[in-house]
């Protein structure tokens, strides 16, 4: 079987899951966390530094790649895989949050979506059917369907058009797949509604499906909801499927989310604030930038393995408040290091029925205990 997914083990007191998602270009061990290589790179790190900081599976956007170099220069230059140099597990998203996220400058109607290039203003059709044939072209080991992502609040009435048009929408493109080694995954979509979100999840489970996403979350709304909407959804999909959460999130919101049943994450935040000078450590985050790191001579993580943590927090600051590129570079692979040790150490916790007080120890240590 090319894909398939195995649950080892089930956390005895939360809804945590132990799991490995096989795929043609290697295992993903779950929970897992993908980080983010939207225009086929993930900014300022070489695939070998990804790799080194323990990442299993990369992602990938069909938005960008298809506006630039375009599907078929991919496709010619031996698709993503070769392009890239990364040879593991590669996840595309299908557009369609990418759309959503430069709204104003897009149309959506039943066949897709029209939108302009943020490139060349070139107006560019989306369909579901068009979105599968770019992903296969790309040549991803998992390509999203195209879903219809709405802003939070909205009206009962839209979102329930946009869950069903994304059912629709998921259909058409189980439909229009050709190849044995890309599987699709669902996206549940349904706002903050938790009947809407089991209706929308019971719907594509019946649609058998290798995988599942959460969607629409992440988009402004309190932690809290999501957290919410999460736990209602999960229980809606199939066991044995891998469980997504889109675009999630912050260190904290993995581990809430893994004690709610999700299994796989993605998200630009490790490399965004490690650019902007912000990297998370086991004790809280620290701004690099502040002055009080000025002589600093601690590394930014005592035990943390990283090229970053060779150097002293001061040399980090140096780096950022002189404008040098080395400072984003380092500060992204150490942020990505670190997103990978908690989902090390949260499938360890898993493995010894000890994911709760796991839980509970990090939400101390990174300063969201209750008080
Ligand atoms: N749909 C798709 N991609 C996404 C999302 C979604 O809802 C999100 C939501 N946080 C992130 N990326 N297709
Ligand atoms: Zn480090």
């Amino acid at each position: 079987m090319t894909f398939e997914f195995k649950l080892h083990h089930r956390d005895a007191s939360t809804s945590a899951r132990r799991g490995v998602f096989l795929t043609p270009h290697g295992d993903v061990q779950t929970p897992g966390f993908m980080p983010v290589g939207t225009q086929g790179t993930v900014k300022g790190v070489t695939i070998d530094q990804v790799a080194q900081t323990g990442a299993h599976m990369i992602l990938g956007n069909t938005y960008h790649l298809a506006l630039r170099p375009g599907a078929e220069t991919v496709r010619r230059l031996g698709g993503l895989h070769a392009m890239t140099r990364w040879d593991g597990p590669i996840l595309t998203d299908s557009g369609g949050f990418q759309v959503f996220s430069l709204k104003g400058i897009n149309k959506i109607s039943e066949e897709g979506v029209v939108f302009r290039s943020h490139i060349d203003g070139a107006l560019i059709d989306l369909t579901p059917e068009h979105s599968v044939e770019i992903q296969e072209a790309l040549g991803s080991d998992v390509a999203m369907v195209l879903d219809h992502v709405i802003a939070l609040p909205a009206l009962r009435s839209e979102v329930v058009e946009a869950m069903e048009r994304s059912i629709r929408w998921a259909k058409r493109c189980q439909d229009a797949a050709t190849r044995a080694d890309q599987a699709q995954f669902a996206i549940v979509q349904g706002g903050l509604d938790e009947e809407l979100r089991v209706q929308c999840a019971s719907e594509l489970a019946a649609m058998n499906f290798p995988g599942y996403a959460v969607g629409g979350l992440s988009v402004g709304e309190a932690p809290e909801e999501m957290y919410r909407i999460t736990a209602a959804t999960c229980p809606a999909l199939p066991e044995n499927k891998p469980r997504y959460l889109m675009g999630v999130g912050r260190p904290i919101d993995l581990i809430e989310s893994v004690a709610r049943g999700i299994d796989l994450f993605d998200c630009v935040m490790p490399t965004r604030n490690g650019r902007n000078g912000l990297a998370f450590t086991d004790t809280g985050h620290i701004k690099i930038r502040n002055a009080v790191h000025r002589y600093d001579t601690q590394p930014l993580e005592p035990d943390c393995p990283c090229p970053a943590c060779r150097h002293s927090r001061g040399y980090l600051r140096h780096l950022f408040v002189a404008g040098e590129m080395l400072g984003p570079i380092l500060l992204s692979i150490h942020n990505l290091t670190f997103y990978q040790r908690v989902m090390r150490e949260t499938r360890a916790a898993i493995e010894r029925d000890e994911f709760a007080s796991f839980l509970l120890a990090k939400k101390k240590a990174w300063g969201f205990a209750d008080s």
